[in-house]
């Protein structure tokens, strides 16, 4: 059956937002949602540690090496560049990838180190776009009382609170914000709604994109 749904690419739905905003309880609680309703959805989350490349960053974020800001934003855009054909083998194959970080960490954390915005989107250039971006949105003080952060490099109220504005100056009129200080279950519900009606959209023939569009 040609047109149908049997053809039907899978979304791409990215999750941003500051550490401890709840991105990586809410995305898979988003999975788990889209497969009881009867679509296929993976969970999938950048920085990907598992390659040599994400155990790099694995070890720069814990401290354990040192790298310039430079080196280290260029291995964050490998680690996305080196997912990306698999990344559009799956939607093309109707997997819904639900995507816990990406581009938009990339510049917004680097760029709170003073590299300049222009310089840290390049090397995303050409990774595909998202169909929906959700960013979970929380004063940063109040993600800093949240049971404390982990102790990773960028895990500090200052840093922050420079990388919220980043994401400010990043924000564009597609971006769909939720509070991320609302009850669990109301955030789950919105993000639900939000991602069902962006998995139609692309059942329906919406055509796939590149970074930065
Ligand atoms: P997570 O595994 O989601 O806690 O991410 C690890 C940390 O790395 C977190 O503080 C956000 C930051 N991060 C994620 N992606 C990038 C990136 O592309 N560039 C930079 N500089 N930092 C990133
Ligand atoms: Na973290
Ligand atoms: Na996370």
């Amino acid at each position: 059956l040609r047109g149908g749904k049997e053809d039907s690419r899978g979304a791409l739905v990215v999750l941003e937002g500051l550490d401890r905003c709840g991105k990586t309880t809410q995305s898979n609680r988003l999975v788990a949602n889209l497969e009881s309703l009867g679509h296929s959805a993976e969970l999938w989350r950048f920085p990907d540690r598992t390659t040599s490349v994400g155990q790099m960053i694995s070890s720069y974020l814990s401290n354990k090496s040192q790298l310039d800001d430079h080196t280290i934003h260029l291995l964050f855009s490998a680690n996305r560049w080196e997912k990306r054909s698999l990344m559009e083998s799956k939607l093309k194959s109707g997997i819904t990838l639900v995507v816990d970080r990406y581009s938009y960490s990339g510049v917004a954390f680097s760029s709170a180190k003073g590299l300049d915005i222009e310089w840290c989107k390049a090397p995303e250039i050409g990774l595909l776009a998202p169909d929906l971006l959700v960013y979970l949105d929380i004063p940063p003080e109040k993600a800093a009382e949240r049971g404390g952060y982990g102790g990773e490099r960028y895990e500090q109220l200052e840093f922050q609170k420079k990388v919220g504005q980043n994401y400010q100056v990043l924000r564009g009129p597609t971006w769909k914000i939720i509070d991320a200080c609302s009850p669990m279950e109301e955030i789950e519900e919105q993000l639900q709604n939000m991602a069902l009606d962006c998995v139609k959209t692309c059942q329906e023939g919406k055509p796939l994109s590149c970074l930065w569009s």
